[in-house]
């Protein structure tokens, strides 16, 4: 009987320490990559803890540190993790937490988690990924510590090792990723950590974050987050460089059995809609019911309110979901016990029940705040019927366009030079920035199945414009006659003329503006193109090395380094920097970023999209000059975008 626990017990340790050994194995199943991403998933492992800590109603400060040397510090001041021993493992529980698989993700007992897409892995992976960590649990007037290293590695069991405050509570967590996993960098960005505290305190109103950069002494970084506004905030950050068209920021929340929504609204006088929603804090880029149910309640609201104050008249056509968010800037945040995300990229929330709780609570509250408040809502319908009229005068300009020129490609101002072949699944289109570029491409290209869209300028900022505007823009025009499918309800992916779409733009800031617009325009009005797998970043190499007769073309430092050490000792070789697109000759572009035997191409996923989506709102300002500045210095911003 004794030995049979005795190898239980010795079981169950191997199979902790597989289990680490797996994750280290392949970081890439645990948090998504071993990138920069993945390097600051690792902070937002142990911070969801607290944060779920918090949501539990146990906690209201959280403090994360950057360290002088890179590694984090977290501390919450809620319950301190449980100090006692875990009947399964027979490990005490924080050391169960720690390098347990899931341990951390699935607690049973109820309460909001945050859980869901990448999230909810748990300590133990972040243990697993780093060189060392240390948790200190400050509870019943003692402190417990415990070590771990080299990839979760116990170094002594929990043990008490001072006294604290006798109501003093909370938990420490301190590590540093493994700089052999996390290979492309180790360093921390704080703009990144600012970012996604700062969309947790928006999030959880009353809770406190504070984010300390100690790692320049002579320079420390420090902003506080409290908001206790909460998201009626947020809107206003959302809406703070644009015009609101009345005052206040509309606010309701509700809840029904354990699921609760909160929404914030307001309009302002641009024509896209910014709609953000959330569940369990986790953003829900791909919507799903709580954004369904609230939509739905709106477009179900206005026009009941249009047509009994008359804006509406009886044989009119309703006002369309399009026409009821143009301007809209809303968050929808939805606190669920047990969500289900689906969709792509798991961002998608699929509990039914949440849709009639959203409607009910949205259609109730805004129902009241029109009746309440006829100026704002006169304002509020008039943009509405605004967008309807453009809408209907859109479709005819479309109808009109189809008819004249059967989306003929010579129509459109010869910019376009096409390719030979007519098999798209043989075709490529390259939407090269700047006519020199654009020049350099054509004479350089394979005539027979890549066509160039040289791109003069910049795109017209389609979130700014409204359909019929942007369906006027000669460049958008150029490319939606080029690609062939149509847009809005007349597209057809099956009509696509090219099956590479190449997006082929400088690694400086003007490339970075021309390809956020670019992915901007495509995640309005050709994503199915991008989910189908058909959109590419041509990557133009940043250095050329000549050896004897060899040239290679490499496109960063990394793999510089690598090639100069592959090479053999003592062999002599030139190493330049390679010049923008527009200085290349046809040659030299061709070479390295168009024969489809040397080039290397990044494909374009909806995700990209998404962050370019989200991006735009700090990105766009209202002039041009301002929104230049800002990218200018957020450049590192625009490059973590990964576009
Ligand atoms: C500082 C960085 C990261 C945490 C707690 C508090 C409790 C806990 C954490 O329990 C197992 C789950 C719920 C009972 C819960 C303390 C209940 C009573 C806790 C953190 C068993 C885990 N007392 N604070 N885990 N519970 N902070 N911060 O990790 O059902 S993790």
């Amino acid at each position: 009987m004794n030995n049979k626990v005795e190898k239980e017990y010795s079981d169950s340790d191997i199979q902790v320490l597989e289990g680490l050994e797996a994750v280290r194995k392949r970081p890439g199943m645990y948090i998504g990559t071993t990138s920069e991403r993945g390097l600051h998933h690792l902070v937002w492992e142990i911070v969801d803890n607290s944060v779920d800590e918090a949501l539990a109603g146990y906690c209201d400060d959280i403090e994360v540190i950057i360290e002088k040397d890179n590694s984090i510090t977290v501390k919450d001041d809620g319950r301190g993790m449980p100090t006692g021993t875990n009947a399964k493992t027979g490990l005490s529980t924080i050391e169960t937490i720690f390098t347990v698989l899931h341990a951390g993700g699935k607690f049973g007992g109820g309460g909001y988690k945050v859980s869901g897409g990448l999230h909810g892995v748990g300590a133990s992976v972040v243990n697993a990924l780093s060189d060392w960590l240390e948790v200190y649990v400050y509870h019943n007037g003692k402190v417990y510590f415990q070590r771990f290293e080299h990839g979760g590695h116990p170094v002594e069991p929990l043990k008490i090792i001072d006294d604290c405050e006798e109501n003093r509570t909370g938990t420490t967590v301190k590590f540093k990723p493994d700089a052999s996993i996390f290979t492309e960098t180790t360093e921390f960005k704080y703009e990144i950590l600012y970012e996604r505290l700062q969309e947790i305190t928006f999030l959880n109103k009353g809770l406190r974050i504070i984010l300390t950069d100690a790692r320049d002494a002579s320079n420390i970084k420090k902003d506080e987050f409290l908001y206790n506004g909460g998201i009626i905030e947020f809107v206003r950050l959302l809406n703070a460089n644009k015009t609101p068209i009345h005052p206040d920021i509309v606010y309701f929340e509700g809840a029904e059995d354990d699921i609760s929504i909160e929404i914030a609204m307001q309009y302002n006088n641009t024509y896209s809609p910014s709609i953000y929603s959330y569940t369990n804090n986790i953003k829900t880029y791909e919507g799903g019911t709580h954004e369904d149910g609230v939509k739905r309640a709106l477009t179900r609201i206005i026009n009941n309110y249009a047509k009994a104050n008359k804006f509406l008249k009886d044989n009119d056509d309703p006002l369309s979901g399009e026409d009821v968010r143009e301007g809209l800037t809303m968050i929808i945040s939805c606190k669920h016990p047990d969500p289900q995300f689906e969709g792509q990229t798991k961002t998608k929330l699929g509990n039914a029940e949440v849709r009639k709780i959203a409607d009910d609570v949205f259609s109730k509250g805004f129902e009241r705040y029109l009746l309440e408040n006829p100026t704002d809502a006169k304002i509020i319908v008039e943009k509405c019927l605004t967008a309807a009229r453009a809408r209907v005068a859109a479709k005819k300009a479309r109808e009109i366009a189809h008819r004249k020129g059967d989306l003929d490609v010579i129509n459109f101002g010869g910019k376009l030079v096409d390719c030979k072949e007519k098999d798209p699944t043989v075709s490529e289109i390259f939407l090269v920035e700047g006519d020199s570029a654009g020049g350099s491409a054509i004479k350089g290209r394979n005539s027979m199945t890549q066509a160039i869209l040289p791109l003069r300028g910049k795109i017209l900022n389609v979130e700014k414009a409204r359909l019929d505007r942007a369906l006027s823009n000669e460049e958008i025009k150029t490319i939606i006659t080029a690609f062939g499918t149509g847009i809005g309800d007349d597209f057809n992916l099956d009509k696509l003329r090219y099956h590479k779409i190449i997006i082929m733009t400088d690694a400086d800031v003007d490339g970075s503006h021309i390809r956020v617009l670019l992915l901007t325009l495509f995640y309005r009005f050709f994503r199915p193109i991008v989910e189908a797998g058909h959109v590419y970043a041509a990557q133009p190499p940043l250095f050329c090395i000549k050896h004897g007769k060899t040239i290679k073309y490499v496109l960063n430092e990394d793999e510089r380094d690598e090639y100069l050490a592959s090479l053999k000792e003592g062999t002599k070789y030139e190493i330049s920097r390679m010049k923008g697109l527009g200085e290349m000759d046809a040659e030299e572009l061709n070479a390295t970023t168009m024969d489809i035997n040397t080039r290397v191409l990044r494909k374009i996923t909806v995700g990209d999209l998404m962050a370019a989506d989200a991006a735009f709102n700090k990105l766009m300002g209202e002039e041009v000059e301002p929104r230049r500045k800002f990218i200018e210095d957020n450049a590192v911003y625009v490059q973590n975008l990964d576009i």
